[in-house]
C-alpha cells in the first residue's frame, strides 16, 4: 500500500519533542490546585522480550487523555520508569553469569527505545528505576520507618522450598502437579519449608484498607477482590474443654447459634493441640496424615471439589452447651492461618463438614426446623443454613437466627466460654526473599542476637558484586556467600562481630511508592519533598493491568496509609481513579503465546504501519476496559484513515473562506463528542466521529482552515506525529501540543433533546434532560451523579436497570446493603 512518509515524519517529530522537552513539567505556584493533573500509568517489568502489544493500549490511552488537558490548560504530570528487580533477570543470571544489572539495563534502553517510537508524552527527566542505587536508599528508608514503628518482624513461616535447586521459590515458580508440587524449572519434588522471613503488619491496618475503598472511583470489580482477599468476618471464638486435658480448644466460627448441632471438632493438622492429644493407638496415622498435608498448599487443601480427608485422633471435647463428648478429628481443610486453625463442625448447616461427616460416617444434627402452616416442626433437607426455628439447643430453642447468634454471643461472654470475634483473611506480608536481585534490607544481626537497624547515613546500603547467583543450597539468598559483604561490625569498628541480612525485598517494594518518586526524582535528602507530594498527589487516572488488582493495589495503599499516618502525605489514598485497561487477544480470540506462535510485536507494527496507526488501532479495537482480538486488517483501516488525511491536505487547497453550515454543524458535533469521549475514555467512538467528519471533507473540493484546525488539534491527541507535522504544515509554531483544544459551540451543536423519567423500584425519583439517543450505560452514568439517585439508593445494590429509550429508565435495587 502506497503510505503517507510516516517513516520519516514520526523519528523526526521524537526527536524534536525529546529535545526541546515539550512534556517536562514544573510545579508552578501560579497554577491553581484544580488546574494540575497526575496521569499515571502502572510501569513496566522490562522483560527480555520486550515490549508486547498490551503496553501500548493503556500507555496510549493515558497519553491522550494528557494530550488532551494539556490543550485544555491543564499541567500535567505524565511519567514512565521501570520495576527493574525480579526473578527473571536473576534467573537469567543464574543460567548464563550475565550480572543481573547488566541485562536488565540493557532490557531498559531497549523498552525505553521502544516506548518512545510510539511517541508517548512522558517527562523523561523523571524516569527511575526500582534497581538504581538512588531510588532504592528510599526503599531502605521507607524499610527503617516500617520497622520503627513496628510494622516490620521476623517470624519463622513456611515457604516452598526446592532441594534439588538448594532453593526458595516464588508461588509463580511452583506447578501443582498430579504428582505433588514441582519446580517449574527442572521439575524437581517441592516442599513446604518454614524459615525466618521479615513480615510487614499489614493487617494492622486490614479495616482503613477496607473502610476506605468506598471513597475511590475504581471498577466495582477491583473494590470487591480487595474486599475478599481482606476478607473481614464476624463471628465469635468459643472455648471447649477437652476430656482429660487441661488444655482447651478455642474456635472461630460465624455460626454461634449452629453450637447445638456440632457433631465433630476439626483441628488443623498444624494445630500445637494435635501434639498433646493424639492418643498413642492413634499416634503413627496421624502424623502421616499430618506429613502428607503440610505439603500442599493451601489452595489444595480448600479445593471444594477435593474428597475431605481426615483423621481421628483419639480425643473428645465437651460440647458447652449439652456436655455431650464430641470426637476431634484432623483435617486439612481447617487451614490454620485462618481463625484458631480449629473449628466446631456443624454438618447439618455447613456443605464442607456435611461432606466430611458423610465421608466418615459422623452423625449429623440439624438445629434447625421449619414450620408448616399449622405450626408443626420439620427436620428440613440437609445440608441447609438455616431453618425456621432453633431446636435441640436449650435454652436458645424457639429463636431465629439472627437473635440467637446475640444470645449465644451473650451467653458465652456470661460465661466466660468466649466472645465476639472479628477474622480477616488478610495475612501479614510475607516480605524477604532469598534472593540477590532485590533491595537488600538494611539491617544487621549483631552477635549476640540482637537485630539493629542500619543508621539512615548509612543508607544506600547497596547489592555486592558476587560471583555466582547460584543459591546457597541450604534456603538463604546468594548474599550469604558474599563474605566481605556479609560480614560487618556492629557498631562499626568496634569489634563485635556482626551479619549483615542475606534476605532481599520482593519485587512489589520499589512499586509500592514509586508515584512518589516522580515527584521529586533526583532528590537525595528525601524521597520527595513535601511541597512537590502536596503540589501532585494524589494520582487523579491510574490506568494499568488488571493482573495487579490485589497485590500491588494493596501493598501500595498500605505503604501511602503509613505515609499518611507519618503526615508525608495529606491524603490517606493514593489513586483516586482506576482504570484497567482489557486483555488484547491475539488474532482469533485465543490468548497472545509464544507456543501458539500468535504474539504479535510493537516494533513490526510501528516498522510496517508506523506509530500512529498502531495507536489509533488499539484505542479503536473496542472500549478501553473490554479484552478484545487483535485484527491486522482493522490495523490496515487506521493507517487507511491517515493516508486519506494525508492526501485531503496534499490535494486540497486550504482557504480561510467560511465553511458551509452542514459542516461547521458537524465539527462542532464532533468537537462536542471527541471531547467528552476522551473525558469519559470512550477513545473508540471518539475515532469514528473523527472519521465522519473526514468522510465529509473529502466530498468538498476545498480545505477550509476553520474546519482543518481544530481537526488537526483533534486528530493530534490520538495520532501526535501526524498531528505535528499538520500543523506546522497550517503554517503554526510547533508543537501542537500546546494549541488550544476547539471549544463547540451549543447553539450548533443542538441535538434533539429528551426528558427521561428515572425511577427507583418503579417509583418516579427525577428527570433527566439529555441528548436523544443515549445508552442505557450513559444513562446510568448520569443517573448515578444525581442526588435524588445517591440518596434513594444509598449503598444498595443495583440488581437490574430497565431502560426504555430517551423515556424512562428504572433502576431495581434490593433491601441488603451492599
Ligand atoms: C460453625 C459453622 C456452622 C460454620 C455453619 C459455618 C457454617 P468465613 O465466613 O469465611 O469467615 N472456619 C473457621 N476457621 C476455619 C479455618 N481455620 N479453616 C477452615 N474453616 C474455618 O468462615 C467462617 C467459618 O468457616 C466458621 O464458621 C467455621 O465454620 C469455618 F453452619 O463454624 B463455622
Amino acid at each position: 500500500m502506497e503510505s503517507y512518509p510516516f517513516k520519516e515524519i514520526e523519528p523526526k517529530w521524537q526527536h524534536y519533542w525529546e529535545t526541546h522537552k515539550t512534556f517536562a513539567v514544573h510545579e508552578d505556584p501560579n497554577v491553581p490546585p484544580e488546574k494540575r493533573k497526575y496521569i499515571l500509568d502502572m510501569f513496566p517489568y522490562p522483560s527480555a522480550a520486550g515490549l508486547h502489544v498490551g503496553h501500548p493500549e493503556g500507555y496510549t490511552a493515558t497519553d491522550i487523555y494528557c494530550r488532551w488537558l494539556r490543550m485544555r490548560g491543564y499541567q500535567v504530570l505524565h511519567p514512565m520508569g521501570f520495576d527493574s528487580f525480579g526473578l527473571p533477570a536473576e534467573n537469567y543470571a543464574i543460567q548464563s553469569g550475565v550480572h543481573p544489572r547488566v541485562s536488565t539495563e540493557e532490557n531498559i534502553a531497549r523498552f525505553r527505545k521502544q516506548i518512545k517510537a510510539l511517541g508517548l508524552s512522558y517527562d523523561w527527566d523523571r524516569e527511575v528505576s526500582t534497581h538504581e542505587p538512588t531510588y532504592y536508599k528510599w526503599t531502605q528508608w521507607i524499610f527503617l520507618q516500617l520497622y520503627k514503628r513496628d510494622l516490620a518482624y521476623m517470624a519463622k513461616v513456611p515457604v516452598w522450598f526446592c532441594p534439588a535447586l538448594g532453593t526458595v521459590l516464588a508461588n509463580e515458580e511452583v506447578l501443582l502437579t498430579d504428582e505433588g508440587p514441582r519446580s517449574e524449572r527442572g521439575n524437581h519434588p517441592v516442599e513446604r519449608r518454614a524459615l525466618r522471613q521479615w513480615m510487614l503488619r499489614i493487617t494492622r491496618y486490614a479495616d482503613r484498607l477496607l473502610e476506605d475503598l468506598d471513597e475511590l472511583d475504581w471498577p466495582e470489580s477491583i473494590k470487591t477482590m480487595q474486599r475478599n482477599w481482606i476478607g473481614k468476618s464476624e463471628g465469635a471464638t468459643l472455648t471447649f474443654e477437652i476430656k482429660e486435658h487441661a488444655e482447651k480448644l478455642e474456635i472461630f466460627t460465624t455460626r454461634p447459634d449452629t453450637l447445638g448441632g456440632t457433631t465433630f471438632m476439626v483441628l488443623a493438622p498444624e494445630h500445637p493441640l494435635v501434639e498433646q492429644i493424639t492418643t498413642a493407638p492413634n499416634r503413627v496415622a496421624v502424623q502421616k496424615y499430618v506429613k502428607e498435608a503440610l505439603n500442599r498448599s493451601d489452595l489444595e487443601r480448600t479445593d471444594l471439589a477435593r474428597e475431605k480427608s481426615g483423621i481421628f485422633c483419639g480425643a473428645y471435647a465437651i460440647n458447652p452447651l449439652n456436655q455431650q463428648p464430641i470426637p476431634i478429628w484432623i483435617a486439612e481443610y481447617v487451614l490454620i492461618s485462618y481463625g484458631t486453625g480449629a473449628i466446631m463442625a456443624v454438618p447439618a448447616h455447613d456443605t464442607r463438614d456435611y461432606e466430611f461427616a458423610t465421608a466418615h460416617a459422623l452423625p449429623i444434627v440439624s438445629i434447625y426446623a421449619n414450620l408448616d402452616e399449622q405450626g408443626k416442626p420439620h427436620i428440613p433437607e440437609l445440608p441447609c443454613e438455616e431453618g425456621d426455628v432453633i431446636i435441640n439447643s436449650e435454652p436458645f430453642n424457639g429463636q431465629h437466627k439472627a437473635e440467637c447468634i446475640k444470645q449465644v454471643i451473650a451467653w458465652a461472654e456470661k460465661n466466660k466460654l468466649g466472645q465476639r470475634s472479628t477474622q480477616y483473611r488478610l495475612r501479614d506480608w510475607i516480605f524477604s526473599r532469598q534472593r540477590y536481585w532485590g533491595e537488600p534490607i538494611p539491617l544487621v544481626h549483631v552477635e549476640d542476637g540482637t537485630v539493629v537497624p542500619l543508621s539512615e547515613d548509612d543508607l544506600p546500603l547497596t547489592l555486592p558484586e558476587v560471583a555466582r547467583y547460584q543459591p546457597s543450597g541450604n534456603g538463604e539468598s546468594p548474599l550469604a556467600e558474599a563474605q566481605e559483604w556479609i560480614h560487618t561490625e556492629h557498631p562499626p569498628h568496634s569489634g563485635t562481630r556482626a551479619r549483615r541480612e542475606s534476605n532481599t525485598m520482593p519485587q512489589w517494594a520499589g512499586s509500592c511508592w514509586y508515584y512518589l518518586r516522580y515527584l521529586d526524582p533526583h532528590n537525595d535528602q528525601a524521597l520527595a519533598s513535601p511541597e512537590k507530594i502536596d503540589y501532585w498527589l494524589p494520582v487523579d487516572l491510574y490506568v494499568g493491568g488488571a493482573e495487579h488488582a490485589v497485590l500491588h493495589l494493596l501493598y501500595a495503599r498500605f505503604w501511602h496509609k503509613v505515609f499518611y499516618d507519618m503526615g508525608l502525605v495529606k491524603m490517606p489514598e493514593p489513586f483516586q481513579k482506576l482504570v484497567n485497561q482489557g486483555l488484547i487477544l491475539g488474532e482469533g480470540g485465543a490468548k497472545m503465546s509464544k507456543s501458539l506462535g500468535n504474539v504479535i510485536n510493537p516494533d513490526d507494527i510501528i516498522a510496517e504501519y508506523g506509530a500512529d496507526s498502531l495507536r489509533l488501532y488499539e484505542m479503536f479495537m473496542g472500549p478501553l476496559q473490554a479484552s478484545k482480538p487483535w485484527n491486522t486488517r482493522g490495523l490496515v483501516g487506521m493507517l487507511r484513515f491517515l493516508n486519506r488525511v494525508w492526501k485531503l491536505q496534499e490535494e486540497l487547497e486550504l482557504t480561510d473562506k467560511d465553511p458551509p453550515h452542514q459542516l461547521l454543524q458537524l465539527l462542532h458535533i464532533t468537537i462536542k463528542k471527541v471531547s467528552e469521549d476522551i473525558e469519559n475514555l470512550n477513545f473508540n467512538t471518539a475515532i469514528s466521529q473523527l472519521m465522519i467528519l473526514i468522510n465529509n471533507c473529502s466530498s468538498a473540493s476545498i480545505r477550509y482552515r476553520a474546519i482543518w484546525k481544530p481537526f488537526v488539534i483533534m486528530l493530534s491527541a490520538f495520532a501526535p506525529h501526524i498531528g505535528e507535522e499538520l500543523w506546522k504544515r497550517l503554517g503554526e509554531q510547533p508543537s501542537i501540543a500546546r494549541a488550544t483544544w476547539p471549544a463547540w459551540d451549543s447553539k450548533l451543536v443542538q441535538q434533539q433533546q429528551v426528558t427521561v423519567a428515572v425511577q427507583i423500584n418503579g417509583k418516579l425519583r427525577g428527570t433527566l434532560s439529555v441528548a436523544a439517543g443515549l445508552s442505557q450505560e450513559e444513562l446510568t452514568a448520569m443517573a448515578q451523579e444525581q442526588p435524588f439517585y445517591q440518596r434513594t439508593v444509598e449503598k444498595r445494590s443495583v440488581s437490574k436497570v430497565i431502560y426504555v429509550p430517551d423515556k424512562i429508565i428504572n433502576f431495581v435495587v434490593g433491601s441488603q446493603h451492599s
